[in-house]
């Protein structure tokens, strides 16, 4: 009896902490004219809930490494939180389309893969995976199912130039056209 009354106990802990559970942003950087975000889940965070997330904004994107440099940045950024080894992290890739043929899915682009960083024997598409994520302690990439036990996923945005900036370059435009006038008409 007092077995059982301690399972409940702890159920009920349990519960209690998967419903107060939402990701929490764990690092943030910027590299090349894009914004960055890792975020961590504590429960279960299936692929389509996490790109529906969306970071602190809800407008950016799985992250979609193209390069080296970026993959580097990325994880780089990851190793920056303490318990990263332990968390695998969704990026924006996929193959849902057909089968093997990798793409960026996430940014709207559907750029198939150039910089690939797959683990040794991966992709191998077990049971059919077709959504990619970073090892935490490698950085290198596997292929999982929508569903899998992640626990952590990279944002990205390009940074779009404010308004106010745009305004900024437009009036030196200007005043360099104004000069260049003034330096016609001297
Ligand atoms: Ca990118
Ligand atoms: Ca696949
Ligand atoms: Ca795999």
């Amino acid at each position: 009896m007092k077995k059982v009354l301690l399972t409940s106990v702890a159920l009920t802990a349990m519960s209690a902490v998967s419903a107060q559970a939402a990701p929490i942003l764990v690092g943030s950087g910027h590299y090349n004219g894009s914004d960055y975000e890792i975020w961590k889940e504590f429960g279960l965070w299936e692929h389509d809930e996490a790109e529906a997330f969306g970071g602190s904004t809800g407008e950016m994107h799985l992250a979609t490494l193209q390069t080296e440099d970026e993959q580097d940045f990325v994880y780089d950024l990851i190793q920056g939180y303490a318990g990263h080894d332990l968390v695998w992290w969704w990026l924006g890739g996929e193959d849902t389309a057909n089968e093997g043929d990798w793409r960026w899915v996430a940014d709207g682009s559907n750029d198939p893969f150039t910089y690939t960083n797959w683990a040794p024997g991966e992709p191998n598409n077990l049971f059919n995976e077709d959504y990619l994520y970073m090892y935490g302690a490698t950085g290198r990439w596997n292929d999982a199912k929508e569903s899998a036990d992640i626990f952590g996923a990279v944002y990205e945005k390009k940074k779009v130039p404010e308004p106010a900036a745009l305004g900024l370059i437009g009036l030196g435009l200007l005043g360099l056209g104004a000069a260049a006038r003034r330096r016609k008409a001297a």
